[in-house]
């Protein structure tokens, strides 16, 4: 959940002035806010393109770093909105049957695809390299047709869906999803059967989520938003004039739940970069930097922390982390979540997890042995002998559990479990400088199976690559 109090968002203000602008693409308009690598193809509900609050959503979701594109595809019905689908006042509530007609007619994703395909074709030209579909209520249809087709989508995401509607135009829900060529998140409203709600097939054991299951195993979310009634995201509590989807503080902070429930959605499946804060060495960081570079994940770094250590959990160290509207802190943690969004270990059974941690936890009793030695000046006189035992208290458990070829877990990759041995073996702070402090400490005179380990994963392709150009490793920005 968000933690700003309601009411505070931007996008939930009743009158909005759009930050974008209007394009067109081979006779498709669409409006546009926001750049980068980064897009989200947004696809309304039946009010279209600027419908309730759509475009100050869109313009939030540039603000965390998303090209975002909204195209206006309908055919406008008793004048639209803005020449789009339905004018602001029509009440699905009361008049839904009349929408059945426009949805096997022109409002068919028979009829829109076409169109959204041009728009996906001119957000590429733009320079976008990822896509992420929402789909609203309908647009989440016409997304899910998409996610079929098209390649380029890297994961969807719909507030109450209403992909039901293939079921009522003669069609399988279920097997539409079946065929999407990326993971979802759905956001269903209502207590189910109740006023206002959702069908189960979004549920987790519905048929369309067990659907979507089949090709993306636990990549797909659900979450049910039962005290919010569909349509909530872009009409709950707008201008008083137009259909509203329920009203009232309790409408705007599920709105921001939402829209947070999205985008960390949006950047767990690599639509937006990690952004992590530490200082240029070895340390606490080393860790995160492998295991994403060795994963798959591509991460920002700056040394610079933020104003609000706070916000992040963290009373005052780093490393700190910020994803979508994830801040964190721990190293440990920090480490752990860099691993779970890897498409590289995605498949790692818990067995295998709790042994990287296992390792990670060791790597970290290692660092707070060594720390003091190198930053306290009396401490630092004892390292002579204090390295030696602190070597021997943890080097012989971490050998012990490493094999004579290959990797921990006997897999063509190395994991956490193995990078570790290569931020000891390889990192100056803390260990190099530790070993400099006890007078010349020799690793490897005493600990061979772990260098060999460490040299073997430095041989794996994306460590090597990592190693070459990494100046934290053998960072030493306080001539330690
Ligand atoms: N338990 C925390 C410890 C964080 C920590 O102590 N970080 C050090 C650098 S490795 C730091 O920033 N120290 C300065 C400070 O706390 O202000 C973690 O694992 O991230």
């Amino acid at each position: 959940m968000s933690c700003c109090p309601p009411g505070s968002a931007p996008y939930l203000a009743a009158e909005h002035t759009d930050e974008g602008k209007v394009g067109e693409v081979d006779g498709v308009s669409y409006y546009q806010v926001g750049s980068g690598e980064a897009g989200l193809l947004f696809l309304p509900d039946v009010w279209g393109w600027n419908g309730g609050r759509t475009r100050a959503l869109c313009d939030n979701f540039a603000k965390k770093g998303m090209s975002v594109w909204v195209p206006k595809t309908l055919p406008p019905f008793e004048g639209g909105t803005d020449g789009d689908a339905l004018n602001p006042q029509f009440s699905p509530v009361e008049r839904g049957s009349e929408l059945g007609p426009l949805f096997k007619g022109d409002w068919n994703p028979s009829k829109v695809l076409p169109q959204l395909h041009k728009v996906v074709g001119a957000m590429k030209a733009a320079g976008v390299k990822r896509i992420a579909t929402l789909g609203i209520c309908y647009g989440a249809w016409n997304g899910m047709h998409l996610a079929a087709e098209c390649d380029d989508i890297v994961c969807g995401a719909s507030a109450h869906p209403s992909i039901h509607i293939e079921g009522m135009m003669g069609g399988d829900p279920a097997a539409l999803a079946a065929k999407s060529k990326c993971p979802w998140a759905l956001f269903p409203c209502g207590e189910i059967g109740g006023p206002g709600s959702d069908p189960d097939m979004y549920d987790h054991d519905g048929p369309l989520f067990k659907a979507l299951e089949v090709n993306f195993p636990r990549q797909n979310e659900c979450k049910r938003y039962t005290k919010s009634i569909h349509g909530f995201l872009t009409r709950g509590s707008i201008k008083s004039d137009e259909f509203n989807a329920g009203s009232g503080d309790d409408v705007k902070a599920a709105v921001q739940e939402c829209v947070g429930d999205i985008t960390n959605f949006f950047a767990r499946n690599g639509l937006l970069k990690p952004k992590l804060y530490y200082f240029p060495l070895a340390g606490r960081g080393e860790l995160i930097r492998l295991i994403a570079a060795v994963g798959g994940v591509e991460m920002t770094e700056t040394a610079e922390a933020p104003a609000d250590k706070a916000a992040f959990g963290s009373p005052s160290g780093l490393p700190l982390l910020e994803h979508g509207e994830l801040r964190m802190s721990q190293s440990t943690a920090i480490e752990n979540y860099i691993a779970n969004i890897s498409p590289k270990y995605r498949t790692l059974t818990p067995g295998q997890v709790a042994v990287d941690k296992m390792f990670q936890c060791i790597k970290e009793d290692v660092g707070q042995g060594f720390l003091p030695l190198i930053f306290d000046p009396e401490k630092k006189k004892t390292a002579p002998e204090e390295v030696p035992k602190i070597a021997d208290k943890w080097f012989p458990v971490i050998e012990a559990r490493l094999p004579a070829d290959g990797f921990v877990h006997g897999l063509d990759f190395p994991t956490a479990a193995d990078l570790v041995t290569v931020v000891i073996a390889r990192g100056y702070v803390p260990t190099g400088a530790a070993f400099k402090a006890a007078g010349g400490y020799e690793l490897a005179a005493k600990y061979k199976k772990l260098v060999a380990h460490a040299d073997r994963v430095a041989a794996y392709p994306a460590v090597k690559e990592y190693l070459e150009k990494s100046a934290s490793m053998a960072g030493n920005p306080m001539n330690l």
